[in-house]
């Protein structure tokens, strides 16, 4: 069987999707599996590298196609990956990846992916519609207020007064669809509130703004299709006020926990409020659910990554690591749910 990857992407997590991939093609079973890299660039061309059935000695199998200038792949159009018994693994994080529109496309060609379908990756990525579907579902998240800006460019006065009724400074401005803490800032005070609804637009023409807490960061991992199952909670230990792009992705001031420091009841609720989002957002394959956890152990529900990190190292995969699931066995999992799911639908 073929694992087409996909990775790379149009997305400001473009980076990180290349370190993912070359991590899953050092694990993935080659007695099962023969791997077809197609890469997208940054600027949405999609770039058909090889075809290996052997572990890469090096990540040059990937660089060859890293960059738009010397790729040395052929350009192809999309719909040419199609073919029979192949599996589509869409490494690919944020917008025009995460968000709904390439599981569309997997769709209309009908090939089995891994990973969430088309609502619950367009849900998960949107901030304002995963808050609708939570507070539906009663799950706990931090006060907040949608800002269109259409709104937002006829009424600002109407807008700060709706903030700061609802909530206090500082507050969290971020654009909705977006990942990797792109376009979101912290506002102290009201002209801060204005630069940061600005700079949230540049991305997405909706914005949410949410009151800012401090509070620890603990994730849970999700996988599985209707038999659901959870890990226990990892924490992202800060060293950093915020956890921006940089501390994220260039600075390396992440540390993970595994399992994180809390206390039975909040791992437990951590792992049904987990259990409950993803259900509720018809969720499949994996998720990574991210929680807000105050000093007075409330817990509060703040986002699911339909696609989350998936390096060896990253927090999804440890966190399975953890519980006694093997980084390549965990790869092997996500494509036989993918295939499960593409038969029930047939
Ligand atoms: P992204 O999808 O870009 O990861 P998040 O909503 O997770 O967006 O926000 C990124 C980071 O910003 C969080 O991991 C956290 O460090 C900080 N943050 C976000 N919202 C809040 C908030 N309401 N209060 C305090 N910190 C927040
Ligand atoms: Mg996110
Ligand atoms: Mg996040
Ligand atoms: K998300």
């Amino acid at each position: 069987m073929k694992i087409v990857l996909l990775y790379g992407g149009r997305s400001a997590e473009h980076d990180v999707s290349i370190l993912s991939a070359f991590s899953v093609l050092n694990a993935i079973y080659y007695d099962y599996y023969q791997v077809q890299l197609v890469f997208i660039t940054k600027d949405g061309k999609w770039v058909k590298g090889p075809l290996l059935t052997e572990k890469p000695k090096n990540d040059s199998v990937l660089k060859l196609t890293w960059d738009t200038e010397d790729a040395t792949g052929e350009i192809i159009s999309p719909s040419t990956i199609k073919e029979e018994n192949a599996v589509v693994f869409p490494l690919l994080h944020g917008p025009n990846g995460e968000d709904g529109t390439i599981q569309g496309f997997l769709e209309t060609i009908d090939m089995p992916y891994i990973g969430a379908g088309v609502l619950t990756s367009a849900c998960g990525m949107d901030k304002i519609m995963t808050k609708y579907i939570l507070q539906a579902a009663g799950i706990p998240q931090v006060p907040y207020v949608p800002v269109l800006k259409n709104l937002w460019k006829e009424n600002p006065k109407q807008i700060f007064e709706q903030c700061e009724g609802t909530l206090l400074y500082p507050m969290f401005v971020k654009p909705a669809n977006m990942g990797s803490s792109v376009g979101i800032s912290k506002a102290e005070n009201r002209e801060e509130l204005q630069n940061a609804l600005q700079e949230a637009y540049k991305y997405d023409t909706r914005a949410i703004v949410e009151q800012g807490i401090e509070a620890r960061e603990i994730e849970v991992a999700i996988l599985g299709n209707e038999d659901v199952r959870t890990t226990l909670a990892g924490e992202i230990v800060k060293d950093v006020a915020f956890y921006d792009y940089n501390s994220k992705y260039i600075d390396n001031q992440i540390v993970m926990q595994i399992p994180a420091e809390v206390t039975e009841d909040v791992q437990q609720k951590a792992q049904e409020f987990a259990k409950k989002a993803y259900v509720m957002l018809g969720g499949s394959g994996l998720s990574r659910c991210d929680f807000f956890l105050t000093n007075k152990n409330e817990l509060f529900l703040n986002e699911l990554n339909t696609m989350p990190g998936f390096t060896q190292y990253s927090m999804y995969p440890s966190l399975w690591e953890k519980m006694g699931l093997k980084y390549g066995d965990l790869i092997e999992e996500l494509i036989q749910l993918a295939l499960k799911r593409y038969e029930q639908r047939q």
